[in-house]
């Protein structure tokens, strides 16, 4: 057993900050593990000059951010496309490599982002009223097409408890010259009447076209199909989730009880459970389209484009070599 010295204090820090959510949304925690795996490639080839140690050093950094969050795909997604890309005989090739990859990941995602945007935005119509739900970068990447298109656009935001990302959907949107209107998660039905579409973003979309999104999208959506208010989610390929190609589920990320309840109101009430699920399911049949960067797709096609990218299953380069082969799947989708 070789004693395999300590990550660097940005692998650390980022696996904290993702798991704390100081860093969160898919979309971000992708471009933060990127980043972590450059950064451990630089410092590792500056401590070693044995290319099967920094190769073990890079897996272990993997497993680190990938123990992180289970539910947003676009995690694994990035440290298959940065590992996957790890190649060379010495150390130096090695790095190199990693910083290649690591740099053409992020800039995917900033072009990827753009390119849905844009498409996003062709389907808002200028006057027209959308409806958010937490807050997604994917999904605020087409509102801000359709602004710089000229479009007039409002937006009703919910607040998305518990966490109140809607607050941070409702200041960006401000920046853009949106105007907003926050309502509580509860008063969605009541306020799909004004509203033109549903916009969310994903953490995870699975071969069948169900969206994993933040707790409260699955009831938005079914709210919103029998208003008639058509639901179109923002999300870039790094979204789409290789495991389910091969029958895996998606994990549904559980979260502390205290992000629901204080500890003294908790004793107040006396003995309850808490759950904190964080996301939900939204089965395909209430989506209308999935918006990608690769064009709009009915969620039902949306395997197709999984096949292509990911071929029949997904590779999982975070693992040692002869290590055998663990399920990271759990309850759901
Ligand atoms: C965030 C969330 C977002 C997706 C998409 O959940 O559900 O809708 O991650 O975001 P959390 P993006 O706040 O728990 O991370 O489009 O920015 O990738």
């Amino acid at each position: 057993m070789t004693s395999d010295p300590p990550l660097s204090n940005t692998v650390d820090d980022t696996a904290a900050d993702i798991a704390t959510m100081e860093i969160r949304g898919a979309a971000t925690i992708a471009r933060a593990a990127a980043d972590a795996i450059a950064a451990q490639a630089r410092e590792t080839a500056d401590e070693t000059a044995d290319p099967a140690e920094f190769e073990r050093t890079m897996r272990r950094t993997g497993r680190r951010l990938y123990d992180t969050r289970p539910t947003a795909v676009s995690l694994p997604n990035a440290l298959r496309y940065t590992l996957g890309r790890m190649d060379g005989d010495d150390v130096d090739t090695l790095r190199h490599s990693l910083l290649e990859a690591a740099t053409a990941f992020t800039d995917r995602l900033d072009r990827a982002q753009r390119d849905l945007g844009r498409v996003g935005a062709n389907r808002l119509r200028d006057g027209d009223t959308v409806m958010t739900h937490c807050h997604s970068t994917d999904a605020l990447s087409c509102i801000e097409h359709a602004v710089k298109q000229g479009k007039d656009i409002s937006a009703i935001v919910k607040e998305t408890r518990p966490r109140n990302q809607g607050h941070i959907t409702a200041s960006e949107l401000r920046d853009l010259g949106v105007d907003v209107t926050l309502i509580v998660d509860s008063a969605a039905r009541r306020c799909l009447d004004d509203a033109d579409h549903v916009l969310v973003g994903a953490d995870s979309i699975a071969a069948d076209g169900g969206v994993v999104n933040k707790i409260g999208t699955s009831g938005l959506a079914v709210n919103a199909r029998e208003r008639g208010v058509p639901i179109m989610v923002a999300a870039q390929t790094i979204k789409l989730h290789p495991d389910t190609l091969t029958g895996h589920t998606v994990e549904i990320e559980m979260r502390d009880e205290a992000e629901v309840i204080d500890a003294d109101a908790r004793e107040e009430i006396g003995e309850i459970t808490v759950e904190n699920p964080a996301f939900d399911v939204t089965p395909p049949r209430y989506v209308d389209a999935i918006v990608t960067e690769s064009g709009q797709f009915p969620p039902e096609s949306i395997v197709t484009l999984m096949r292509e990218l990911f071929g029949e299953s997904a590779d999982r380069p975070w693992e040692e070599p002869d290590a055998t082969t663990t399920d990271a799947t759990g309850p759901t989708a």
